[in-house]
């Protein structure tokens, strides 16, 4: 979401990401809106700080009223409230995970007897709307299934390009976004044919066997960090006395 900041505002840098802020604060900063700045413009995000500085890129309570039933130009600059319900936008997701330091993906979700369950993918990356805003994953780890890059729903979301209701990327014969489950059309996605997970269908948010009709869930997350480069520097290090 782009924020209309007076210009000065403008001149002002700020940090790229929640794990700056979190970083400089040396983890004494709290959960809530931050204003950052991935690339040229500043944005405003909300910060998950509590599980160590993570950046929210999307948020959403099921049956909530944010409509996720947008087009592309909604999916790529942001809609929402960063307070409560909001997708962040694929451009700033593309501006945030391109970058020499890859990222991490993670994804929580909460049941309706609110217990949690998340998967990390690393690394993590969207890349340009040339590319159709086309999403890579790398390993997966978590306690929910790996419904992005195993298709054990026949459908496999790495790799493939974003789908709005007015741009149909993805491989089923009509168009995934506009495909109504219990009347609610399913939104922008990374379709195959169609999903094994969309945390963006809003009155069922789903993820395989975690979140479904059955096992309804409450919320869902996705949000992003830098891999910790110190961590990357000592591992090294390491790896040189097992050499020696
Ligand atoms: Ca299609």
């Amino acid at each position: 979401m782009i924020l209309s900041l007076p210009f000065f505002f403008l001149l002002t840098e700020y940090p790229r990401d929640c794990y700056e802020i979190f970083k400089q604060s040396e983890g004494h900063s709290k959960d809530g809106l931050y204003v950052i700045q991935p690339n040229k413009d500043p944005i405003a995000v909300y910060c998950n700080m509590q599980d160590g500085g993570w950046t929210v890129i999307q948020h959403i309570t099921a049956n909530s009223t944010v409509d996720f039933d947008r087009a592309w130009q909604d999916y790529k600059y942001g809609f929402g409230s960063v307070h409560e319900n909001y997708w962040l936008g694929n451009e700033y997701m593309h501006q945030l995970t391109s970058t020499p330091t890859p990222y991490i993906l993670r994804v929580k979700l909460v049941n309706l007897n609110a217990e949690i369950k998340w998967a990390e993918y690393e690394p993590f990356q969207i890349e340009d709307e040339e590319s159709q805003y086309r999403i890579r994953l790398g390993l997966y780890k978590g306690n929910a299934v790996d419904a992005l890059t195993q298709d054990t729903e026949a459908y496999l979301h790495d790799n493939q390009k974003f789908t709005t209701k007015d741009k149909d990327n993805d491989n089923y014969f009509q168009n995934c976004a506009k495909l109504e489950y219990n009347g609610i059309p399913g939104g922008g996605w990374w379709y195959d044919a169609c999903a094994g997970a969309n945390l963006n269908r809003r009155n069922v948010i789903y993820w395989q066997k975690d979140c479904n009709k059955e096992h309804m869930c409450k919320f869902a997350w996705m949000m992003v960090k830098p891999t910790d480069q110190s961590q990357i520097v000592s591992k090294a290090c390491s790896c040189q006395k097992d050499e020696l």
